[in-house]
């Protein structure tokens, strides 16, 4: 990766040609050299990055291309069922986050509940989530997608599923901090 940095910046001082962009850097301003170089990488990085990635996959640039998964479980606080959440991303504010979540009793066996209510919040700041996701049932029993899961700020999260099977109600909270 190191040495495809290094292709990449070499690639970006070839680009800064602009005569204006060459007299600021050549005036020794640099946080306005700083701040083209990150706006450069940003643009010129992704093309050269994915070919070497596809080309070299031994070097380890496929792991680090692989999307980060976020995968946690929880037990609800009457102990009735668990929970364990799938997402393809970490959660982070802004983008939404496309998970899964699977319902199954203590034992592990799945559990299709008869009545589920997702939600969430930031009991700190007394105010809930900035969308209504939505839960789809999936072919996998006891399986659901969230869509338009997000969250709005950095700081403490809660996800919750309120979750009413054959065994009773309970509650199933993810607490986290991003
Ligand atoms: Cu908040």
């Amino acid at each position: 990766m190191l040495s495809e940095r290094a292709n990449s910046s070499t690639y970006l001082s070839i680009e800064t040609t602009d005569t204006q962009i060459r007299s600021i850097i050549e005036a020794g301003m640099d946080n306005i050299r700083i701040a083209y170089q990150i706006e450069s990488t940003s643009m010129y990085n992704s093309k050269p990055l994915i070919a070497l990635c596809a080309a070299t996959i031994l070097t380890g640039c496929a792991a680090e291309s692989a999307p980060v998964q976020w995968q946690v479980d929880q037990v609800g606080t009457d102990k009735l069922y668990k929970a364990h959440l799938d997402c393809e991303t970490l959660p982070a504010p802004g983008p939404f986050q496309n998970c899964t979540v699977r319902f199954s009793d203590m034992q592990g066996n799945a559990v299709v509940p008869d009545n589920l209510v997702i939600d969430g919040g930031m009991p700190l700041h007394g105010h809930g989530l900035p969308t209504s996701p939505v839960l789809t049932q999936l072919e996998k029993a006891g399986t659901y997608r969230i869509d338009g899961l997000k969250y709005n700020m950095p700081g403490a999260w809660l996800l919750g599923f309120k979750i009413k099977a054959a065994q009773g109600e309970d509650k199933i909270i993810f607490d986290f901090v991003i």
